[in-house]
């Protein structure tokens, strides 16, 4: 009888086999990962239902309640959007969660000035508690879980809705769901913030007082890591800030004399999954386990505050315009990571993620793909079925290590606040980022159709399309009636309470139902405090020479350095672009990457900041005097800001300024954009460098195509 082979044995043994190659993979997470994992590298993590809960929070899991399928949607006006509610819900859909537009976020109204380009476009338009009615018109508040991802005008979407179920017949006890509210992450990566940090935390904690006394079934807090995710943070980036995020809100929330426990059970969280598959696995696992510890050591006695119940949601970045059929594989991988990771609840991105809004097409297949996990694939048969993976289990305490590690660095700052206020955690990840665009560009990190197998033409994809202006008008239409309709002077003393409220310390939810009820606007809610406590203002400051380090031994690089300093001859000075955000968008990781990217090339780079109106933005690149302007668009503003952009600069003469944008844009808008004059566009997979070359090209620089030498006659 031969003996049981040892590790030892296996070393020497894949050691021949693979010729004494290093097999271990370097993680973006700064870790290695060996091939073998075995029963030396494992803990016990113990049993699902009890804690610390990395198994899982509820001891039946799926085999007792599946997943909620819980499809995150939004578009154009409050009718256009409960009619996909319903249609969605028809078809297997089981929780509603609504995407607003992104003038409510920043809380506007639809006819505000400042908004033009966003009324509709990447969300659905709410201006008043009628709009919030028709959005639930026929859906029953007091069986529908509802979530609303709010984090800025989070007080009059909230009032809306509580009072959109009064006039439906249902109390605020009845309601279930949850509310986004979580300004922490909106200041480091989301960017939809209204106010300064202080008050933006107060009223964070308000909601967090109101809902724990008045609605017992409803989340107050969905304490979010996607977008830390979305923004190009590491597994243990957004493991670390986002329990670090959840640790300030409880401890402010205990600031304002609330019992820990009658408030932490109702708290929830929310991470980003991408394709790496196990650690993403892993990661929830590790969420779990460390929420567990900061609860247990802020002083909560109920095992249920100790929960870390999340939502999660496939990875928008990870999906592609080119060959987006590739997406539903993508999601489908990602939907396994979260749901074997135990999530309670998630959305599958839809296959034209990276060009438009869903379509009903799209949205069906996404739909689907989790229908079919559940329904065929017996994945909820079986609780945590990874659980005692030599490997996950390995992987889910090495992240619990790190993420530690980094936790205890931001307490050293003073918490999250003022890690945020310090910038640490925006810098990190933005450093994470440019790193994995690094390795993207340079073919390191494989991404199927467009960095390798790329197809020579792209198949026509029909996507969704908004009728911004028609929208717009509509809400004009409904604002209008809404002031004739109301008790004015009774809407202008729930506003005035409100704004004292502001001033002292009345519960500023609790004032601004009042007001809902008394038909004020979105708009005049959010203005009502902004007139305490100011409008928050930010300028990007991009990371430098992350690009500089990685691309030191690049051909490609070097030949655009070359061209850079070329063109600087020529000109006399530094060739000088503006990356502008016009618009609410504020998703700046594209705009960010390529600031770095522009500087480490030798550009001088101006970045606007974030939300200007093209009249700003024309203004402060005449006033820098730059060459070209490259505007950025994640949010379906395009085709109204960029061409007006472009008319004002001519406007003022200088039309000579060129003009390229990137970001997700149909390729359907393409030929409009160009005939608005818009000199190049790029869109998600454009690689950076040759940005850089044909930015070159548009300066009048004879830039090779990539691949061939420079040819020096030609300059
Ligand atoms: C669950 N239940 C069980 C059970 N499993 N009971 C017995 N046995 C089991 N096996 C119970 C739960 O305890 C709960 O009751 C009820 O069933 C519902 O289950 P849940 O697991 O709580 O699910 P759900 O209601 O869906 O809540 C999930 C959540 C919540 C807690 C994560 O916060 C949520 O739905 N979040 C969604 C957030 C979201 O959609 N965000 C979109 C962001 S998009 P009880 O009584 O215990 O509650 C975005 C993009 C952008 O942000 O724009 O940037
Ligand atoms: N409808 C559907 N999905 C949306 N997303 C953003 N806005 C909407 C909307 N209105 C999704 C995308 C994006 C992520 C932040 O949320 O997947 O990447």
């Amino acid at each position: 009888m031969t003996d049981k082979p040892t590790v030892s044995d296996w070393n020497d043994l894949a050691d021949k086999e693979s010729k004494g190659r290093d097999l271990s993979t370097e993680m973006p997470e700064g870790f290695a990962v060996k091939p073998l994992y075995t029963e030396a590298d494992s803990a016990d993590p113990g049993l699902p239902g009890f804690a610390p809960f990395t198994r899982g929070v509820k001891a039946t899991m799926y085999a007792g309640r599946p997943w909620t399928i819980r499809q995150y949607a939004g578009f154009s006006t409050a009718e256009e959007s409960n009619a996909f509610y319903r249609r969605n819900l028809a078809a297997g859909q089981k929780g509603l969660s609504v995407a607003f537009d992104l003038a409510t976020h920043r809380g506007y109204d639809s006819d505000h000035p400042r908004v033009v380009g966003d009324v509709g476009m990447a969300g659905v338009a709410i201006d008043t508690v009628e709009d919030m009615q028709i959005l639930f018109d026929q859906i029953p508040l007091d069986t529908m879980s509802v979530s609303m991802t709010m984090n800025g005008a989070v007080i009059p979407v909230l009032a809306f809705y509580i009072v959109a179920g009064e006039e439906q017949g249902v109390s605020t006890e009845q309601l279930s769901g949850t509310i986004q509210n979580d300004i922490l992450k909106e200041f480091m990566v989301r960017n939809t913030y209204i106010y300064p940090p202080a008050p933006s935390m107060r009223i964070v904690s308000d909601i967090i007082g109101y809902t724990s006394a008045n609605m017992p079934r409803f989340n107050s807090i969905s304490i979010s890591g996607y977008h830390m995710h979305e923004a190009g943070a590491t597994a243990v980036q957004e493991l670390a800030f986002t329990i670090a995020d959840g640790k300030e809100y409880v401890k402010s929330a205990m600031a304002t004399g609330l019992d820990i426990d009658a408030f932490a059970g109702r708290l929830s969280f929310f991470f980003g999954i991408g394709m790496n598959f196990f650690m993403e696995i892993a990661k929830l696992r590790a969420a779990r386990t460390l929420w567990y510890k900061v609860m247990d050591d802020l002083g909560a006695q109920s095992e249920r505050s100790k929960m870390l119940r999340t939502h999660c949601q496939t990875s928008g970045v990870s999906l592609q315009e080119q060959d987006p059929y590739n997406n539903v594989i993508r999601t489908t991988v990602e939907a396994m990571a979260a749901t074997l990771g135990g999530t309670q609840s998630l959305h599958t991105n839809a296959l034209d993620e990276a060009i438009a809004l869903p379509t009903d097409f799209s949205a069906r297949i996404a739909r689907n793909t989790q229908l079919v996990l559940q329904e065929e694939t017996g994945i909820t048969n079986v609780v945590d079925p990874l659980g005692g993976s030599y490997y996950i289990e390995a992987l889910t305490a090495k992240l619990v290590e790190e993420a530690e590690v980094l936790m205890a660095e931001v307490d050293s700052l003073g918490g999250m606040t003022k890690a945020v206020d310090s910038g640490m955690p925006k810098q990190r990840i933005e450093q994470a980022a440019a790193a994995k665009q690094t390795r993207v560009d340079k073919g390191e990190d494989v991404i199927i159709g467009v960095n390798k197998y790329r197809r020579e033409t792209e198949d026509h994809l029909e996507t969704l399309e908004v009728d911004n202006h028609k929208v717009r008008e509509g809400q004009i239409t409904r604002l209008k009636k809404n002031r004739e309709g109301r008790d004015e002077a009774a809407c202008q003393a729930a506003l005035a309470a409100l704004t004292e409220g502001a001033k002292g310390d009345g519960n500023l939810l609790a004032l601004a139902v009042e007001a809902a009820r008394q038909r004020a606007s979105l708009g005049e809610i959010s203005k009502a405090m902004e007139d305490v406590f100011g409008r928050y203002d930010t300028t990007p400051k991009p990371v430098k020479g992350v690009y500089k380090t990685a691309y030191e031994f690049d051909k490609r690089w070097a030949q655009v350095l070359e061209g850079v300093q070329s063109v600087e001859k020529r000109l006399g000075r530094k060739p000088k672009i503006m990356v502008a955000k016009m618009g609410q968008d504020g998703h700046d990781r594209g705009a960010n990457v390529i600031a770095s990217a522009f500087t480490d090339m030798g550009f001088e780079v101006v970045s606007g900041p974030l939300f200007q109106t093209p009249d700003e933005t024309m203004k402060m690149a005449i006033e820098n005097e730059v060459d070209a302007i490259g505007a950025s668009s994640l949010a379906a503003g395009h085709k109204t800001l960029i061409p007006e952009l472009i008319d004002l600069l001519k406007g003022a003469g200088r039309g000579d300024i060129k003009v390229v944008a990137g970001g997700v844009i149909p390729p359907q808008d393409y030929d409009f954009l160009r005939e608005a004059g818009v000199q190049g566009i790029y869109g998600p997979g454009s690689n950076v460098v040759e940005c850089g070359a044909d930015m070159l090209r548009l300066l009048g620089h004879n830039m090779p195509p990539a691949g061939e030498e420079l040819d020096e006659a030609a300059e």
